[in-house]
């Protein structure tokens, strides 16, 4: 049965109201391809615009295991049990909403996802890595609107994806693992170079002396690869166990320092305006691509240049150079 069409104000007024259904129903505007809808969701986000960037936007990255889902979890409950409304989101650009996807897995979510003061949201899927960055990020201005004051943005710790979350939250998280031979020499630098706050998971049981071993080295690499002083904020690691509790409030402690951090010092500012330029200008990007790659002159030419430029044939730059004459813009 096809739902009657909801007007802009329609969706103001419901996602003011925290009308949830609402609210999923104005994600799945954003989400969007369709023409018409585009303009519609341009509209909404135009009015919503004012009543966002409230929130705590939060990355929360690992490897499949890590227990991103259950800590998500465990810290969603312990957010709203200090009075936060949390909303979680998810960047997935694999992701078929087939079961084990991220957040396909909401048995880890039961309590949360029955809380009034969450709303989870999986990750849009289909598209490039681009449009299901441009989706996540109107959807977090949305979440806002509603007065989630805290965004948890959930990515699987490989590539691509990662630097996208990066980029559109305010502090990124990353949960490891102790052991596994891990420890310092095989340290992902990416883990080095994006996070904020590492949380070494599953300190509890026989774990906990491991954790604790693995948090200093990660406390030292940070010093050695970032040393201390020339960034708004040191990044710093802790310990945390997403099934027993512990070591949550610290890390909320420590989110909010980093918080109050890049706040006096202008940082969080700085990094919300770098952050939309380059959304934007990636957005350009994508879509000159595409005009480039779907245009008729260029496709016709482009497999035959391919094969000439892979076989040696041509250089790159005459290649590239046709290229752009058969778009319209060479010389
Ligand atoms: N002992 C222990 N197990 C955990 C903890 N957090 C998650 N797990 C377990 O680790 C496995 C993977 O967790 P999951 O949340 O699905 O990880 P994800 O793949 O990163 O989402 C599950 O069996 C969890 O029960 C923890 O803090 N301590
Ligand atoms: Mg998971």
């Amino acid at each position: 049965m096809k739902r009657p069409r909801l007007t802009t104000d329609d969706y103001i007024e419901g996602i003011r109201g925290h009308d949830r259904a609402i609210l999923g129903r104005a994600i799945t505007l954003v989400e969007s391809n369709n023409a018409e809808h585009r303009v519609q969701a341009q509209e909404l986000l135009r009015f919503l615009l004012p009543d966002t960037g409230g929130a705590h936007r939060i990355g929360i990255s690992g490897v499949p295991g890590a227990g991103k889902s259950t800590f998500i979890e465990a810290f969603g409950m312990f957010l709203i049990g200090q009075g936060h409304r949390v909303a979680v989101l998810a960047v997935d650009p694999s992701s078929t909403r087939t079961k084990g996807s991220i957040l396909g897995d909401k048995t880890r979510m039961e309590q949360l996802s029955a809380m009034d003061e969450a709303f989870i949201r999986p990750s849009p899927t289909g598209g490039s890595l681009g449009g299901v960055g441009r989706k996540t990020r109107e959807t977090i201005m949305v979440c806002e609107a509603a007065g989630f004051d805290v965004v948890l943005v959930e990515t699987v710790g490989v590539g691509q994806s990662e630097t996208l979350v990066a980029d559109m939250v305010d502090v990124f998280l990353v949960l490891v693992l102790s052991g596994a031979g891990d420890e310092l020499q095989g340290i992902k630098r990416g883990i080095l170079e994006l996070a904020d706050i590492v949380a070494v998971n599953k300190a509890d049981g026989d774990n906990i002396n491991a954790t604790e071993v693995a948090r200093a080295e990660y406390e030292r690499a940070f010093q050695l690869f970032r040393p201390p002083g020339h960034a708004p904020w040191d990044p710093r690691a802790v310990v945390c166990s997403a099934l027993t509790g512990l070591g949550l409030d610290d890390l909320w402690t420590l989110i909010e320092d980093h918080r109050r951090m890049i706040t006096s010092n202008g940082a969080l500012d700085e990094k919300r305006s770098r952050q939309r330029l380059r959304w934007m200008w990636s957005m350009v990007d994508d879509a000159v691509m595409e005009a480039v790659r779907s245009h008729p002159e260029v496709s016709f030419r482009l497999s035959g240049l391919q094969a000439e430029v892979l076989t040696g044939t041509t250089t790159a730059t005459a290649a590239a150079e046709a290229i752009l004459r058969a778009f319209g813009i060479g010389r």
